[in-house]
């Protein structure tokens, strides 16, 4: 959608862009926003793509993520919390898209099956599938960008014992609700954000204990009462399950919390990116050019503190790459300029130090390009302030509320407080309910 709107919005200047075709497995776009109630398989058979589930509401502030030439203000047209649930932020980046033309380029329920680069024509062919009619075809393209994000792909790691686990057992991908683990004990495998979220969103829901499992650290919150973190599990017994410092523990459900593996099935494997998950792959020039080829890109392949905004800013530099307004150097000089992210890259000690960074690059990739410059050091600040909320405590940092970097706006509490919002539909978001319960839509 970012890539998208970047050449619509060199349209509108008056530029000439070129033929843009995009292939989009589901049958509408949001990508990861794009909820799906299905776990494993679509209705195609095709891997189910997104990792949303029904009650997520951003887990960082709105204010870090605003587009910087399409605002919160714009689309709401009143100011909204910090941390909206997953229907508004849909809607936001639904609306941006909405009211250009852009989707006449998306060809809908097409999946990308091969993509080969054939050096003596400088072309890409790809072929791709629309899974609603079976029909396979083949074209021939100057340029292709790889927007398929790398959230989707679980990375499943082996338990001694596991098999034994008769409880309830599923990677975070295939997460929908936290309902179903009211008055149970629950053990999440993982200490990043979706141990740290869907672990929350459990105690809210009435678990009746939460258990995480860390490898390298402990998320270190000042859990409450109910919540504990212990070091990693050795081994499964049936229900019981072991942790290396001899603790053990019966569990009614466990997810695995292990993150997710960049997996490009449609690229041969001297194109496909492959990398931990973190701020700077490598392999990518700029973040966003496929070492090896001057005509592949990848947005949004790296960690994420910045999110919205940086595939903005990486779409307009893609953008830009291809309508020759910038040149790119040299094979040598791209793996130089690389090797100098990756010695920095290398120096990062703290998450501070990385969203820096991740700022320092953005700003970078802004620079080169029409995108709005906007006030990054203000956003490291809020993300500083976000963390600090979150330690102070993890159950109510959803309360506070930020400025808006792009308008200044001051951004308005929701009306209940998030522990205590158990609707997270847009409607029930924009109303302003009464204090008798009532309902009022504005
Ligand atoms: P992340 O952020 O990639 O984190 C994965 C977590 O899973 C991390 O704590 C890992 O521990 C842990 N992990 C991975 N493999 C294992 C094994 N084998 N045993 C125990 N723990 C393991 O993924 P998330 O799903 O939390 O978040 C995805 C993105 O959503 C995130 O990057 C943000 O952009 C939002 P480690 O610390 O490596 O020891």
């Amino acid at each position: 959608m970012a890539q998208l709107r970047a050449f619509e919005s060199a349209k509108r200047t008056g530029r000439a862009i070129p033929e843009i075709v995009c292939f989009e497995k589901q049958a509408d776009w949001g990508g990861q926003w794009n909820f799906d109630w299905r776990t494993g398989v679509d209705q195609h058979g095709e891997p189910v793509h997104s990792s949303m589930y029904r009650n997520l509401w951003s887990n960082g502030p709105k204010e870090a993520l605003e587009f910087a030439e399409y605002t919160f203000d714009e689309h709401f047209g009143k100011p909204i919390s910090s941390y909206p649930p997953r229907e508004v932020l849909w809607d936001y980046i639904n609306g941006r898209v909405e009211r250009s033309d852009v989707k006449q380029y998306v060809r809908f329920s097409t999946v990308a099956r091969w993509v080969e680069y054939d050096a003596a024509s400088e072309t890409f062919s790809v072929t791709v599938e629309n899974v609603k009619t079976g029909a396979t075809e083949t074209e021939r393209f100057d340029h292709v960008i790889v927007a398929t994000g790398h959230f989707s792909t679980p990375n499943v790691p082996q338990f001694d014992g596991i098999a034994t686990f008769q409880g309830s057992l599923r990677h975070a991908h295939d997460f929908r609700g936290a309902e179903d683990l009211a008055d149970k004990d629950v053990l999440l495998i993982g200490a990043s954000y979706s141990a740290e979220d869907i672990g929350v969103q459990a105690f809210k829901m009435g678990a009746r204990s939460v258990t995480f499992s860390y490898r390298t650290a402990p998320m270190g919150f000042d859990w409450p009462n109910g919540m504990e973190e212990l070091p990693l599990v050795t081994s499964f017994e049936g229900d019981t399950v072991h942790f290396t410092n001899g603790a053990e523990r019966r569990f009614d459900a466990v997810v695995l919390c292990t993150g997710y593996l960049h997996h490009y099935p449609f690229l041969r494997d001297d194109l496909a990116l492959s990398s931990p998950n973190n701020v700077y792959p490598d392999g990518l020039y700029r973040g966003v050019v496929r070492e090896g080829s001057d005509r592949l890109f990848y947005l949004g392949a790296q960690d994420q503190w910045f999110t919205f905004n940086m595939f903005d800013a990486q779409a307009w530099f893609a953008r830009d790459v291809i309508l020759g307004d910038i040149e790119l150097p040299s094979a040598e000089e791209r793996r130089a300029h690389m090797d100098a992210w990756l010695a920095r890259f290398a120096k990062l000690e703290s998450a501070a130090d990385q969203v820096r960074f991740q700022a320092d690059y953005i700003r970078d990739l802004i620079e080169q390009t029409d995108y709005p410059m906007f006030d990054l050091d203000e956003v490291v600040r809020i993300f500083l302030a976000w963390k600090h909320d979150k330690q102070e405590n993890i159950l109510t940092y959803r309360d506070k509320v930020y400025p808006s970097v792009m308008t200044g706006t001051m951004a308005a509490a929701h009306h209940t407080p998030w522990l205590q919002e158990l609707d997270d539909s847009l409607e029930r978001y924009l109303s302003s309910p009464e204090p008798n319960g009532v309902e009022r839509l504005v």
